[in-house]
């Protein structure tokens, strides 16, 4: 049967207030999200994706990165909020390896443990496919570099999508990032809600 299905960007306690790259008001796209799913038909598939990253990763600025330290595996900042109330089909986990850095759900790969991600395990796209997934929802974490990433490569693979805006928000490094990566998603096909 075909399905719809909700991918859940990142939504980690590093990305929110008192994380250690928190977005600002990252935590307001929990209740949003949870109201989303709340009013929606049961046939929903809802995935999730985490940051998964190594002590020692690229992105981090010990290693000339551009990122502080973030979503360490193993550590509280890696946990999905608390307050997020859903029951995802399955999760996947990106930037796993120290050498590589992963924007993109689309990057991530299904695993029982975060602690030991298979390269070679299942990806998200070919898990939408085998479960007959025809259209996208994205919501989380942060618009302007995770969720922009999952977007793009969703409307590449073919997948209609749409983005929940109430159920995202972005890092702003520049202001203005998060309203360009949202014109960005649109120009290549994404509907905004
Ligand atoms: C992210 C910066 C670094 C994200 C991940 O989830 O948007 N941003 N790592
Ligand atoms: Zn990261």
């Amino acid at each position: 049967m075909a399905h719809e299905a909700l991918i859940i960007v990142d939504v980690q306690n590093d990305f929110c207030p008192g994380g250690s790259l928190a977005v600002p008001h990252g935590d307001q796209v929990v209740d949003a999200i949870n109201s989303w799913v709340a009013e929606r038909a049961s046939d929903l598939l809802i995935v999730t994706t985490q940051d998964a990253h190594p002590p020692n990763h690229v992105s981090f600025h010990a290693q000339g990165g551009p990122w502080p330290p973030h979503c360490v595996v193993g550590t509280w900042g890696f946990e999905l909020h608390p307050s997020l109330r859903v029951v995802p089909s399955a999760q996947f986990y990106k930037g796993s390896s120290p050498d590589v850095d992963a924007y993109s759900g689309f990057e991530g790969r299904l695993a029982s443990s975060p602690s030991v991600v298979p390269e070679k395990s299942v990806s998200l796209a070919d898990f939408l496919h085998q479960q007959n997934v025809v259209a996208l929802y994205v919501a989380g974490l942060a618009t302007d570099y995770c969720v922009k990433a999952t977007v793009l490569d969703a409307l590449s693979l073919g997948f209609p999508t749409t983005v929940l805006l109430d159920g995202v928000r972005g890092v702003e490094v520049h202001p203005g990032d998060s309203q360009a990566a949202l014109d960005e998603m649109a120009r290549q096909g994404a509907r905004l809600q």
